[in-house]
């Protein structure tokens, strides 16, 4: 029988690679979408699927939608990627950062126990939860204490232990992916790998001539997107609903990135960036380096992509595109 997925925040990155890897998988797949006042925004990024996919208006606050959705749909599984996804902004935002984060995703549980309880659930939840919690080694473990330092953070982390929470309490098959920085061509242009490629191809041709950043200092374990959703999907059907982290176990600061990037193109990084205040953080999460041994004995995940190729890909992207 056909597998019926719902995604949640399926006009995002993750979102649409995930929709495309489901249907190549022969998955029925719906996705939710909010309401957006530019209609193109909605689904730019689904848009090459959106004939394949059946998509539906709701939001994580509202509850109604997501009853109506899931009661209609009956998903084998449902995949909650929906969220403010920007830490910066969620500073800006906190209120509704924790709204949609947090108690969103209590939303989704509820409905979720009360109208599909035979479906598997997957919570997206983040490294950002570590806050500036590491091992004496430098990683970032399944162990290690949990302190964030955003209000993007502490939403993620109080949806991961409502996510055991319901799991244990109703005997559902809730698991959490702790996915550590994900990017891709379709990553938004605010997010700091995207910026500086983008930024990096205006200047080389022409357009630009400085990028403005913040913290150039702080550490990511940056992968791919779309080997990241594939562990998603690997952790959901697992035989136990469980905790996973997704990494690549590298390390790169913001400095190093601009100068991978900048030399990729034959220019100095250095010639070009000024910092601004306007980008740094009120507290900042300093150094991500995550442990993925789990997932990769339990699941048999390992990315594919270096952070070299996905530089690479990126790079190519903006190169044709502007
Ligand atoms: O690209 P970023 O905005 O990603 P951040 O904050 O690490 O969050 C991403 O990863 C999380 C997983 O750990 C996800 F949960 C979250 O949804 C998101 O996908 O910033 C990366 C680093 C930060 O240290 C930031 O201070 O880059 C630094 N940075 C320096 N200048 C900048 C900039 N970040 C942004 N966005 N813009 C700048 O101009």
């Amino acid at each position: 029988m056909t597998k019926k997925a719902l995604i949640t925040g399926v006009g995002g990155q993750d979102g649409s690679y995930l929709s495309e890897y489901l249907l190549n998988l022969g998955y029925e797949v719906h996705g939710v979408i909010r309401r957006h006042s530019v209609a193109e925004n909605q689904d730019s990024r689904i848009s090459h699927v959106t004939r394949n996919i059946t998509t539906h208006y709701g939001d994580m606050l509202d509850v109604p939608s997501l009853t109506r959705i899931v009661t209609a749909v009956q998903p084998d599984e449902i995949y909650n990627l929906a969220a403010m996804s920007h830490v910066r902004i969620s500073y800006d935002v906190p209120s509704f950062t924790i709204q949609t984060n947090g108690l969103g995703v209590l939303n989704l549980l509820e409905v979720y126990r009360n109208f599909a309880p035979n479906a598997k659930f997957y919570q997206a939840s983040s490294s950002e939860m570590f806050g500036n919690s590491v091992d004496e080694d430098g990683i970032q473990r399944l162990t290690t204490p949990m302190n964030p330092v955003s209000p993007y953070g502490c939403a993620k982390l109080l949806a991961f232990n409502l996510v055991r929470h319901y799991r244990h309490a109703y005997k559902l098959h809730a698991c959490n992916g702790i996915l550590f920085n994900h990017e891709s061509p379709r990553r938004g242009s605010n997010f700091v790998t995207n910026k500086v490629v983008k930024t990096a191809v205006e200047i080389k041709k022409g357009l630009k001539e400085k990028l403005e950043l913040g913290n150039l200092d702080s550490y990511r374990d940056w992968g791919h997107s779309k080997d990241y959703v594939r562990a998603m999907h690997k952790i959901v059907n697992h035989d136990t609903p469980e905790e996973f982290i997704v990494a690549t176990g590298e390390t790169h600061s913001v400095g190093d990135l601009c100068q991978v990037v900048f030399n990729k193109l034959d220019m100095n990084y250095e010639d070009y960036i000024v910092q601004n205040p306007k980008f740094m953080r009120a507290e900042e999460l300093k150094y991500l380096k995550g442990d993925s041994s789990k997932a990769r004995e339990v699941l048999g995940w390992k990315p594919e992509y270096t952070f070299d190729s996905m530089m690479g890909e990126m790079i190519d992207h903006w190169m044709q595109k502007i």
